[in-house]
């Protein structure tokens, strides 16, 4: 998403998958086969290179909160990515990401609240039942996907950390250690990576502290084991890999508003008539497979599709201007 390549010709849309997809899915069932423990032995020594090992099957419920349209095949959602700490190219999370660790993990809960706390990962998954949500998610860069994530609403956990009432913001934080990262120190992000959510976007029951997708906890690229899922707004508003959470009363820095305030800014809702500086928000390529090499060109929605559900909160605020 910065400055060095045009978001209209990503070189991995040109380069072909079909090989990289195919050893995905072999895998996936060869592994399927085994009992867990032979799985697990070969995770660590013949595919020790890949990030695909660590996912297990979830238990989820239905969600009123989905959408009914062609899903994006999951090995293109797990081997294009960005997650800036894994490397800048699509396909460098995929790579490199399987030297991220997922336990143990905490996430501290901590600013304007009634007492700091810190939970671990998995009493947070616990906390509530894990939903099945098939949402839009739309990149800034004008591409789009379909995905099955598997999440409860922020709001819940935010209720159970107690906030105080002067907290009007929240910011999340990405892990950041050049130990698991290797390719952190040539990201051009200035660790760690935050994002941030005003009080009641943040409490809006769309916006999913995501742990899994398409049934399975999450792949390490794709932000594990937990992270942010905010579907009417651009997707780098969803941080990954998240050890914070903090409350409060002034507006958070933001890494991408940090870095290029003119391009992204906090609020970052998909807005088809506002253009990002370099080029136009007004359609986005659907990265579904139903377009074959060449994705489908589809018209983007006001707040991705979600309107109905979100565009009370920015009533009377002027869109131009809180881009
Ligand atoms: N920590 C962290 N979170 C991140 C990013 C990142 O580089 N680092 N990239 C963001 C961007 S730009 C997008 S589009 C989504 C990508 O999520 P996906 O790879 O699961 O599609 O993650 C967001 N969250
Ligand atoms: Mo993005």
């Amino acid at each position: 998403m910065l400055i060095r390549k045009s978001p209209e010709i990503p070189s991995s849309e040109i380069t072909p998958r079909s090989t990289f997809e195919a050893f995905h899915s072999n895998r996936r069932r060869f592994l399927a086969g085994m009992g867990s423990v032979g799985a697990a032995a070969v995770a660590s020594s013949i595919f020790s290179r890949d990030a695909f090992a660590a996912t297990t099957k979830l238990t989820t419920v239905p969600s009123k909160y989905t959408v009914n349209e062609t899903v994006t095949p999951e090995a293109k959602a797990q081997s294009y990515n960005n997650f800036y700490e894994f490397g800048t190219d699509k396909g460098d999370p995929a790579k490199n990401a399987h030297t991220l660790r997922t336990r143990p993990w905490t996430v501290k809960f901590e600013g304007l609240v009634a007492k700091p706390q810190t939970a671990d990962i998995d009493s947070i998954m616990k906390y509530r039942p894990i939903e099945d949500r098939t949402y839009r998610f739309r990149c800034v860069e004008a591409w789009s996907m379909v995905i099955p994530w598997n999440g409860y609403s922020l709001a819940e956990i935010i209720k159970w950390a107690q906030p105080l009432s002067s907290a009007k913001f929240v910011q999340f934080t990405s892990l950041a250690d050049y130990g698991q990262m290797p390719q952190l120190g040539w990201s051009g992000i200035n660790p760690p990576y935050v994002e941030g959510l005003r009080m009641d976007e943040a409490m809006n029951p769309l916006a999913l502290l995501t742990f899994g997708s398409y049934g399975e906890t999450l792949a390490n690229q794709q932000g594990a084991p937990i992270r942010m899922v905010v579907p009417w707004k651009y997707g780098f508003k969803g941080a990954k890999s998240i050890v914070n959470i903090k409350f409060v009363d002034k507006m958070p820095h933001t890494t991408w508003n940090n870095l290029s305030s003119t391009e992204y800014g906090f609020y970052s809702n998909v807005n088809p008539s506002v253009d990002h500086p370099r080029w136009s928000q007004a359609h986005e390529r659907r990265l579904d497979g139903t377009g074959g090499i060449f994705p489908k060109t589809i018209p983007t929605l006001p707040f991705n599709g979600y309107a109905n559900e979100v565009a009370g909160m920015y009533a009377g605020m002027d869109l131009r201007k809180n881009f």
